[in-house]
């Protein structure tokens, strides 16, 4: 701070000189120097650069401050101190007129400690309140350089990158694993600025107008006069709403879907969602879609593995992404683009890309890879960080503009007004997570929470007073130039164009697109959310929707309300089904996946139970090793073995695969219902807990595995005889390959009911 001073005073001391002796602003005054007309275009001596007006403190990906950022480090010194850098020796008792006596106004800081307490908490965001977020890096392959400018997309460029997972209508504090769609929201800190790039998970939208969000919102978001359900869509108004507009279905078939409830953050799929306009050096245009494609595959919980999390472990999502970081599974996904050429009518294969309700079919563009984003460390401050990053759809940098989406065109708008609220005044920008890395001289001033110690006196332009800084950049030095995009001569309405008229024909391509586990996933999301509406109308509207999207989806769910299915009101086009969409069929990586194995307390030899845990960890994924009670496993033959979950502890959603090394009886006395179990090995039955973590991991469709006397348990378990996908040896690490080898395919789909 000091050196601050110091070098503002030096400034203040510059800038009073070289105003003393400036060249006269008015032809006659007295003063050195020919008088200037115009504005200087050329930096000049002695004035610019002026050191303070550098750029704010970088922020490093690891979430410490940079060499040079002192100022970002909040917390300096050994010693408790009051706000105001005075030491404290006491913050236990409050200054009273003797120990039993009243307390004094005249405790400072008592006074202090409280008031700001009070005021810990900031307005969350209206929507995508609750997230989780990691720093990272982008690579960039090149592979856009003949269509971008944009020198983070350049071969090679590295780029710093903050990235926060949100679900969109629960409150801050909700759980992370219910049926919503997923924000993906990326910031670059580019040597260009900033640029944000805000999607989601699905890659289609609610709406097709921005005009229309805070109704899908309000609709969406828990019932205003007693303020439930929390978090999910499951009540009358949100189907109210989306069975009256049916812009809204193909965006709620999505949620309905498996993708509604991703198994982690880094299983999915992320998309820009509108289409982008890029521009290259030669100033020629693309329209673009951006993907993201997560290296680890797209993968889902089943429904009810979402509802046990949503309650055993709400920050299932949070918890997943923050222990794969830290325990080096840094996960990582390709960026994409689906290039399309900036035609006149911008539609592409009778897809009006300017409707943010519809996709392109990745048959028909395919995504090419042109970065790779890891991310590779946690926040280290939640609130500062993660809580006050703020996003905007219109960070962009040269090289990447707007379409005219109107649904992008109102996120323009919204996302610098919300911060406004948020985060209390225009100044959110030199907030140390929002900071750009490349140099800020924006003759934007004053303001709630200015933290600049601007110098200079002519935040204005023209000026001579500061010698024309700061200058206006060329486009050798990377200025944003607006696309001179031709705007057709129109009258103004408050209509959209006839092509958005088509809402079904998209729902139903993503629908028969489906495998047959997915789509009866569908049925049950759909006869779930609408079997929790109270009035009757809001059903009967939203199978009709169904009866346009698919006749044997509608059929389903209207069984499963107990009404009749009706008839479809609109013709629909069969459009060609996209194999891509379909979570089935590939084998992927198993970074960090959890492998629960299970020891019961009669194994007197661990080095199975040793050798298994070490190949876990070797090969990337996370064991966790399960007994009756916490504490150490000891054999007498080798190191003790840590125990990470007990039975009491565990349960079956947090782990991926459960391996038994025997069977955890316990004795006849202790549940005498479960030992009249017809196979119950005598002399005990197997441990309740245990039972339930078979039963459930059985039940969602995971591989199970065990060796020793397991083959005791899985008979004692009541689970059918010789099931798919469970797999009992002798030879515990070939027990784990087999497993392992399932776990590639996420599930054991044939398991599944049809
Ligand atoms: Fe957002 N959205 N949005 N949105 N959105 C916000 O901005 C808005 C839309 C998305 O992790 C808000 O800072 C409007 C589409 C994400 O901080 C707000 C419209 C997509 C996040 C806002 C949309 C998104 C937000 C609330 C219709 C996918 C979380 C807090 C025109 C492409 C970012 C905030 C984070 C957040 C407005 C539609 C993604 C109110 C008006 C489409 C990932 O400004």
């Amino acid at each position: 701070v000091g050196k601050a001073r110091d070098i503002a005073g030096e400034v203040a001391h510059e800038v009073k000189a070289a105003v003393n002796d400036a060249a006269p602003l008015v032809p006659g005054t007295p003063g050195s120097g020919t008088p200037t007309l115009e504005e200087p275009t050329t930096p000049t001596e002695p004035l610019p650069p002026k050191p303070a007006q550098h750029g704010p403190v970088p922020h490093s990906p690891t979430g410490a401050p940079s060499k040079d950022g002192e100022l970002a480090a909040a917390q300096q010194g050994a010693y408790l101190t009051t706000a105001t850098g005075v030491p404290l020796r006491d913050t236990d008792h409050s200054l009273k007129a003797g120990r039993r006596g009243p307390t004094l106004l005249q405790d400072h800081h008592l006074r202090e400690k409280i008031m700001h307490f009070d005021h810990e908490r900031i307005p969350e965001r209206v929507v995508h309140a609750r997230g989780a977020a990691a720093h990272g890096v982008f690579r960039s392959n090149g592979a856009a350089s003949e269509l971008t400018k944009a020198a983070f997309l350049a071969e090679g460029a590295t780029t710093p990158v903050f990235t926060r997972f949100s679900t969109v209508l629960g409150s801050r504090g909700s759980a992370d694993t219910v049926r919503d769609t997923r924000g993906f929201a990326v910031k670059f800190y580019t040597t260009e600025g900033n640029y944000d790039l805000v999607g989601n998970n699905i890659p289609v939208f609610f709406i097709q107008d921005a005009i229309k969000f805070p109704d899908v919102i309000h609709a969406g978001k828990p019932h205003p006069d007693v303020e439930i359900p929390q978090a999910q869509s499951a009540h009358d108004t949100f189907w109210d709403f989306v069975s009256l507009h049916t812009e809204g279905q193909h965006h709620a078939l999505w949620n309905m879907s498996d993708r509604g409830i991703p198994r982690s953050y880094r299983m999915m799929e992320g998309f820009g969602v509108h289409t982008f306009r890029l521009v290259n050096a030669a100033g020629e245009t693309t329209l673009v879609k951006f993907h993201w494609k997560p290296r680890l595959g797209v993968h889902s919980l089943t429904w009810e593995e979402a509802q046990i999390a949503a309650g055993v472990d709400p920050d299932f999502h949070r918890r997943d992404l923050a222990d794969a970081i830290e325990s080096g599974a840094h996960p990582e996904w390709d960026l994409g683009v689906q290039v399309f050429p900036d035609t006149p009518d911008q539609m592409f294969e009778g897809i009006d890309l300017l409707d943010s309700t519809k996709f392109v079919p990745e048959e028909l563009a395919p995504v090419q890879v042109i970065g790779t984003m890891t991310l590779n460390a946690n926040p280290g401050n939640y609130f500062a960080e993660t809580e006050q990053v703020a996003f905007h759809a219109g960070h962009f940098v040269p090289g990447i503009d707007a379409t005219d989406d109107p649904l992008l065109q109102g996120r323009l708008f919204s996302y610098l007004d919300t911060q406004l609220t948020r985060l209390g005044g225009p100044n959110f920008n030199q907030i140390p997570i929002n900071r750009p890395h490349a140099p800020v001289n924006d003759m934007l001033r004053d303001g709630f929470h200015q933290h600049a110690d601007h110098t200079g006196i002519a935040p204005y332009k023209p000026n001579s007073l500061d010698g024309g800084c700061p200058f206006l950049a060329g486009e050798d030095v990377s200025a944003f130039i607006d696309v001179p995009q031709a705007v057709e001569a129109a009258t103004k309405v408050r209509e959209s164009p006839l092509t958005y008229d088509d809402h079904f024909s998209q729902a139903r391509l993503f629908y028969r697109s489906m495998s047959p586990a997915e789509q009866s996933h569908i049925a049950q999301a759909y006869t779930f959310e609408l079997g929790k509406c109270y009035e009757q109308a809001i059903k009967e509207r939203q199978l009709l929707a169904l009866a346009n999207i698919d006749a044997h989806l509608c059929q389903l769910v209207a069984d499963g309300l107990g009404l009749p299915a009706p008839e479809p009101t609109v013709a629909v086009t069969d459009e060609a089904p996209s194999p891509a969409l379909s979570q089935i069929g590939d084998t992927w990586p198993t970074d960090g996946r959890l492998i629960g194995i299970v020891v019961p307390d009669d194994v007197t030899d661990l080095s199975d139970v040793r050798a298994v845990r070490d190949a876990v960890f070797a090969a990337g994924m996370v064991p966790l090793v399960i007994a009756s009670k916490g504490g150490m496993l000891t054999d007498g033959n080798g190191d003790p073995v840590a125990v990470q979950r007990t039975f009491l502890t565990v349960r079956s959603i947090e782990l991926d695969t459960v391996l038994l090394a025997g069977a955890p009886l316990v004795g006849a006395d202790a549940d005498p219902s479960a030992d009249a179990k017809a196979g119950a090995p005598s002399g005990g039955v197997l441990d309740p807990r245990v039972s339930l973590l078979l039963s459930e991991a059985y039940r969602h469709c995971k591989a199970l595995g065990g060796w020793g006397d397991a083959a005791a348990a899985f008979e004692a378990s009541g689970l059918p005889a010789a099931p798919a996908g469970v797999y009992i040896g002798d030879d515990a690490l070939d027990v784990l390959g087999s497993v392992v080898e399932l776990l590639g395919s996420h599930r054991v789909w044939e398991r599944f009911p049809a």
